[in-house]
């Protein structure tokens, strides 16, 4: 049995996608970060650097959520992380472009534009914001180049570096980034927002929460 610790993060609902995608049996336990709870000493015991998501299974313990992603698949013997090398290389170069530099991004921001408000986390870094927006427009224009004559990132066909891109690529719809301008990435973005997975994994935190 799955044990998926996590919040409600983007980081917590790449790996919620692949476990509802795999259709799984799990459980997921919700650590509050608001209230310190990744802070204590049982949460320490399951992972040294004490952030979320965690994934227990059988009495391991995995941190990283591109870790537990690439896990799940591979536990589940799952075509979500294909076995050939060269498909599975494909899925890997945009599970890393992805984690390293749109996600980087769009995360710089939502912490910025977003939470620091919300959290009353101090002011907005405004030349942070104007960079992250720069690298975030040359991105979507290379995945946008990417996606021509696909509709999946990698080997045209589900995987898991769709979902955990569309967990950070979702961040654009609250940013009111202008996707309007890439539209094979806004229709790639609507084709994973329809899958059950997706409704599912929201449901499944709403519930925890
Ligand atoms: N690279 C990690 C990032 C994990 C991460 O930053 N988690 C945040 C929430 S999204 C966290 O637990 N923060 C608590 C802290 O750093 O104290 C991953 O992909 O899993």
């Amino acid at each position: 049995m799955y044990r998926l610790h996590g919040f409600y993060t983007q980081n917590s609902l790449k790996a919620l996608y692949v476990l509802e995608e795999l259709g799984v049996d799990f459980e997921f336990h919700y650590v509050d970060l608001f209230k310190g709870e990744h802070r204590g000493e049982a949460f320490r015991r399951m992972t040294p650097v004490g952030k979320v998501p965690v994934l227990e299974h059988d009495g391991s313990y995995l941190f990283e959520s591109g870790a537990i992603c690439r896990y799940l698949a591979n536990a589940e013997r799952s075509p979500l992380y294909p076995a050939d090398p060269k498909q599975r290389a494909q899925v890997d170069q945009w599970l890393d472009f992805f984690a390293n530099h749109i996600g980087r991004w769009l995360t710089t921001l939502y912490f910025e534009r977003l939470l620091k408000p919300q959290a009353g986390l101090g002011p907005t870094n405004e030349p942070a914001c104007e960079e992250a927006e720069r690298f975030a427009h040359q991105q979507l224009k290379m995945l946008e180049r990417s996606l021509e004559g696909s509709e999946y990132l990698a080997n045209n066909a589900l995987s898991i570096a769709d979902l955990f891109g569309f967990a950070l690529a979702e961040q654009i719809w609250e940013l009111e980034f202008p996707v309007d301008d890439y539209p094979r990435v806004k229709a790639w973005l609507e084709r994973i927002a329809a899958r059950d997975c997706v409704a599912r994994a929201r449901a499944r935190l709403a519930a925890a929460m």
